[in-house]
């Protein structure tokens, strides 16, 4: 009989191991698991690294092999009950002779749910809840998905101490260091889309790639020498760095955060084991092969069609969505997204719940202070990344563009997950606090 401390360590580790998938899962969540043998002794660890992949459960049953007999598995999220792309882990846990099961959270998922149910049927003993709010957070991005059916929303924005993004005459580069934006290039390369604004387009003419080996060859990036994530126990790199660092990211605390610490392994997600991580079957993938099999898409939030044809990002380097109005006559050769509009511009919502229709867990916002301004006023962003620099304007555009408040008591509240430097510059990352009738 385990007591709840020991289902709080194991789970943890569970949540950790989760947290190694980040950035190669999607469109499937990250989901980690820990068997143990009838004594209580560690059988097995694993993760699921892609979609089509083993899933968590299934990988660390094979490590355990007969001694998951009588055993107990930690899963951070329901075993699925479902074939899928793979088989139920419920028959997979049964087959093995599992005794008890630990869960942090339930499948929101339709599809897959109902695993608890069968192995409480078969005589399992489930457990459901343990360090729930960990494993809610290394998964955010997939479990905003699955229970909203709409895209993840991750704001980012550069700016100096004021809060500015530009000087008067709109000129805007560099205002962070270049550690900060290798720091962004492996976020974006963590997302499934990179959304930006119009008058971004018009202004930058950004690429809206994710480029973050060829910016920060010696910024920390991710390096050639990243282990091959197998799901299995892999040592990982830079695991005894800048422990809790990213825990706000990752749903890690503490040490256990250690793997995606510091400027090793900065950031949201492993951004790049998208782009050199190997995998469970085939050993390893080409460089600049996204493990998840795909780039991140590219989205112009664009009103009215105004995209220069030539505009960069409309280049072919990786696919991109140009959202405009449904009621707009435009023969701009690029794939189009029809949406209603809003008092904003564009109806957001619709744009997200599109995006996940095509299988977007997660948006990176970049790009515009009103775009950004029209997120937060529809209750739409989900997490703020900062970058401020030691720097000030004193003039020019702020960060974000109106927001929908207009008297001080329709301030958008949040609270601060995690604040560190990076180079010179500071990330700040926070989450609003749910206000009753802000999200849609
Ligand atoms: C995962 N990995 O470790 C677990 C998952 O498309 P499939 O067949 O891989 O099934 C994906 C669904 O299975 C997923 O949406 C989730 O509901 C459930 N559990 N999924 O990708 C895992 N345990
Ligand atoms: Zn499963």
């Amino acid at each position: 009989m385990q007591i709840p401390e020991r289902d709080a360590a194991h789970m943890a580790r569970a949540v950790d191991l989760a947290g190694r998938g980040r950035g190669t899962t999607s469109p499937n969540p990250v989901v980690g698991c820990v068997v143990l043998d009838a004594a209580g002794g560690v059988a097995g660890e694993g993760f699921h690294v892609y979609a089509g992949g083993p899933h968590a459960e299934v990988v660390a049953l094979r490590q355990a092999g007969e001694r998951a007999r009588g055993g107990t598995a930690y899963v951070t999220l329901e075993p699925c009950d479902h074939t899928g792309r793979t088989g139920p882990c419920s028959r997979a846990l049964l087959d093995a002779g599992i005794a008890r099961v630990v869960v942090a959270v339930a499948d929101p998922s339709p599809k897959a749910a109902g695993g608890a149910a069968r192995l409480r049927a078969h005589g399992v003993a489930v457990t459901i809840g343990v360090l729930a709010h960990a494993a809610e957070r290394v998964n955010e991005e997939w479990l905003t998905y699955a229970r909203r059916g709409r895209s993840h929303v991750t704001w980012k924005f550069a700016a100096t101490l004021d809060g500015r993004s530009a000087a008067e005459d709109g000129t805007s580069q560099w205002i962070t260091s270049p550690e900060a934006r290798a720091d962004v290039h492996r976020l974006r390369a963590a997302s499934d889309a990179i959304v930006a604004g119009i008058g971004t387009v018009l202004a930058d003419d950004p690429r809206l790639t994710a480029r973050p080996a060829v910016l920060a060859p010696n910024a920390g990036g991710p390096s050639n020498a990243e282990p091959a994530l197998d799901g299995a126990l892999t040592p990982h790199a830079g695991s005894a760095s800048g422990a809790g660092r990213d825990a706000a990211l990752s749903g890690r605390s503490g040490s256990a955060a250690a793997h995606l610490g510091s400027a090793d392994r900065p950031a949201l997600d492993d951004a790049g084991s998208r782009h050199s991580a190997g995998t469970a079957d085939d050993g390893s993938l080409p460089d600049g092969t996204p493990a998840g099999g795909r780039a991140p898409l590219r989205v112009v939030v664009d009103t009215d069609a105004r995209t220069p044809p030539a505009a960069r990002v409309l280049d072919g380097a990786a696919p991109t969505l140009v959202a405009v109005a449904a009621d707009v006559t435009t023969d701009l050769p690029a794939e189009l997204l029809r949406l209603p509009r809003h008092e904003d511009g564009l109806d957001l919502h619709a744009l997200l719940k599109e995006l996940a229709a095509r299988e977007v867990v997660s948006v990176f916002l970049e790009g515009g202070p009103e775009l950004a301004g029209s997120f937060m006023r529809q209750g739409l962003i989900d997490r703020v990344v900062a970058y401020l620099a030691p720097a000030v304007l004193g003039s020019g555009p702020a960060a974000l563009g109106a927001a929908g408040v207009r008297t001080i008591s329709d301030i958008h509240r949040l609270t601060f997950d995690e604040i560190s430097p990076i180079g010179p510059d500071v990330r700040l990352i926070a989450r609003p606090i749910a206000q009753p009738g802000r999200e849609q």
